[in-house]
């Protein structure tokens, strides 16, 4: 691997099929990082338990989680690729910051707000204290860079106070200042069913999201029945102001096909949803049909799987172990 000045983390979470959002706000746009950073992407496993997971689903959406990654073109021999759960020091360094963040700081997460709902009472420890987790996978590598949606940027600041008060309080210069890369059009994909929710891997309704997975018949159901108005299309965005779906879909065309929504807006200005949608799937289905194909052939190769993941696992380990020693010192355990 060469070595790079900025090295850069992020992960998914095998809670689900890897969405159109996932791809577009995340996995695609790290890609090319592989070339220009030391890249370290990761199966966030223990994030996932956050929210009930069955034991064999969990394990199968691992798998799925890396292949699909692979499919999307993150290269193990360019990048580290591993679940969570195989480098211990993720959770060792979570509890030294679930001691470190306070839990104003965590009330004010709007993450944890929308995915505990009404509930919250009966919302797992863990989903709370799911951004002192993440800031551990971020600093255990001291990642200068991480690439995010935008959902996920409230998360990040988060793990910048966490790192900027260890090293106030322990008077040190330890963790970097971590900063956010966020990428251009279509980072924050809306569900096909409501155009301010988010679409998610686990939201229950199956055609609120097109998965990686999905074929090119089911790509094109969802689309045809995606929500939108009955409105025309406007020349300009700001006649979609207050339409919260057709925006969302002229942003998903707009990032598929590498232009900016002004000029798919213009493109289709006056005309209504059916031609539109009738393209948007084809495009769906020309940008995704190559990474589902990709990701079938390697669900089928479950040891070529497994040995990326522990590959990728001992490397994280032999980068992660020697700063988790150092922050042990730091803080105080003794290990005699
Ligand atoms: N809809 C989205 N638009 C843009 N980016 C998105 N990401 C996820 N959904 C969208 C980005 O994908 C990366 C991995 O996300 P994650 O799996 O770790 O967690 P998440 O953001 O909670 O994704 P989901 O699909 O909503 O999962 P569930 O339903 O389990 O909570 C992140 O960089 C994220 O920003």
């Amino acid at each position: 691997m060469t070595s790079f000045k900025q090295r850069v983390f992020s992960g998914v979470q095998p809670s689900g099929n890897l969405t159109l959002g996932n791809y577009l706000g995340a996995i695609r746009n790290w890609v090319g990082l592989q070339d220009t950073h030391e890249t370290i992407f990761c199966v966030v496993d223990l994030h996932a338990i956050t929210t009930w997971q069955d034991p064999n689903t969990l394990r199968d959406a691992t798998r799925e989680v890396a292949a699909g990654m692979i499919a999307c073109g993150i290269d193990p021999k360019k990048s580290i690729l591993f679940n969570q759960s195989q480098v211990s020091a993720h959770a060792e360094l979570a509890w030294i910051f679930n001691c470190v963040a306070r839990m104003g700081w965590l009330n004010r997460m709007t993450q944890f707000k929308e995915k505990a709902g009404k509930n919250s009472e009966r919302a797992s420890v863990g989903l709370y204290v799911y951004p002192d987790l993440m800031a551990a996978d971020i600093l255990l590598y001291k990642a200068t860079h991480v690439p995010v949606g935008a959902d996920q940027k409230q998360h990040l600041e988060l793990t910048r106070d966490i790192a900027q008060k260890f090293n106030n309080d322990y008077k040190v210069d330890f963790f970097p200042s971590v900063e956010p890369l966020i990428f251009g059009e279509g980072t924050r994909v809306m569900s096909l069913r409501d155009g301010n929710a988010k679409m998610s891997k686990s939201d229950p309704s199956e055609n609120s999201r097109i998965n990686l997975t999905d074929d090119r018949d089911v790509i094109a159901k969802k689309i045809r029945k995606a929500r939108t108005d009955s409105e025309p299309l406007p020349e300009t965005l700001e006649g979609l102001e207050g339409r919260a779906e057709a925006r969302n879909l002229m942003n998903i065309f707009a990032a598929l096909s590498d232009q900016t929504a002004a000029t798919i807006c213009q493109q289709y200005a006056g005309q209504g949803f059916a031609e539109f949608k009738s393209d948007l799937a084809d495009l769906s289905v020309e940008v995704l049909g190559p990474i589902t194909d990709e990701m079938r052939r390697l669900m089928g190769d479950k040891a070529y799987l497994d040995s990326v993941l522990r590959e990728g696992a001992s490397k994280a380990d032999a980068i992660a172990r020697p700063i988790l020693k150092e922050i042990y010192d730091i803080v105080g355990f003794l290990r005699p």
